[in-house]
């Protein structure tokens, strides 16, 4: 209960602030978006983890105030960044607990973003309680013009039936495929066999956690057009973001 309100106190107070790491072509290695991610700058503690305080958010609740937070401000920030778009992360709590696609659609009215400018990444954990329901809701939002990434793909449950019966756009090759991408014969040959999957269900991929030049060139060579990870860039705070893209153009 300490830990909720603080949570709670952390909200009014704003002590959290959000940082982004860029997604970037695989050939190119120019930023084609960047995903939001929250931080707590505890005021006695200091920087918390996410993986300490989403699970108590989660629990509580609060994850549905916290969650719309990070929304809107992640859409404030990218109107700011011309010609790119934002990931952000959606909790199973949100899809389940609140109506997220009312939200949705109020921060795309209010910001004006372009809705194919937003993506909302999904782990397949949240599909399972009530897949009928999920897929409902995946489709009000899809409807709203957003894309659909599932997030962590192939950890967890198993996911072919999912990818097949929820409406997704992007699949995100969960960074311990990416780890064994280089090791032995098995890892490259799961991660083009996840690669033909995707091309056959017409989705676009993006390898998450990529942090040497060999595994980036391996996936270039494969065929996979999006990388994400720290031999790139680690999460950033807003103003790099800026920086980086001024650069780039
Ligand atoms: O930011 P970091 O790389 O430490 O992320 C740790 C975990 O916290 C990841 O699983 C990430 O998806 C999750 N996470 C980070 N920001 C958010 C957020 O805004 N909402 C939700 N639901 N999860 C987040
Ligand atoms: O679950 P999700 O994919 O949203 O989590 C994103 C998390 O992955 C963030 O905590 C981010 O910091 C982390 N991350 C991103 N790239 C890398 C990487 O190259 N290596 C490691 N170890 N973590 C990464
Ligand atoms: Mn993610
Ligand atoms: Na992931």
């Amino acid at each position: 209960q300490e830990q909720v309100d603080a949570l709670r106190a952390g909200l009014v107070g704003q002590q959290f602030v959000l940082e982004f790491q860029p997604r970037y072509g695989a050939a190119s290695r120019t930023i084609h978006s960047v995903e939001a991610l929250v931080r707590w700058n505890h005021p006695s503690r200091g920087r918390v983890p996410p993986g300490d305080f989403i699970p108590i958010a989660e629990r509580s609740g609060l994850i549905v105030p916290l969650g719309e937070w990070v929304l809107r401000e992640a859409c404030r920030h990218v109107i700011g960044w011309p010609g790119i778009g934002v990931s952000v992360n959606l909790s199973p709590v949100q899809i389940r607990d609140s109506d997220v696609i009312a939200l949705v659609r109020d921060v795309l009215d209010q910001t004006g973003l372009d809705p194919t400018r937003l993506e909302l990444e999904i782990t397949e954990g949240t599909l399972f309680s009530d897949a009928a329901r999920a897929r409902e809701t995946l489709l009000g939002l899809k409807a709203l013009g957003v894309r659909i990434a599932m997030d962590d793909f192939g950890v967890g449950y198993s996911s072919l039936g999912s990818l097949r019966s929820f409406p997704f756009d992007v699949l995100k090759i969960d960074k311990q495929f990416i780890d064994a991408i280089d090791i032995g014969s098995a890892g490259r040959e799961i991660v083009r066999a996840i690669l033909t999957i995707a091309r056959a269900l017409d989705l676009s991929v993006t390898a998450e956690g990529v942090e040497t030049n060999n595994q980036l060139s391996l996936l270039v060579d494969d065929g996979c057009a999006e990388v994400q990870g720290f031999l790139l860039s680690r999460p950033v705070p807003p103003g790099r973001i800026s920086a980086m893209l001024e650069r780039q153009v």
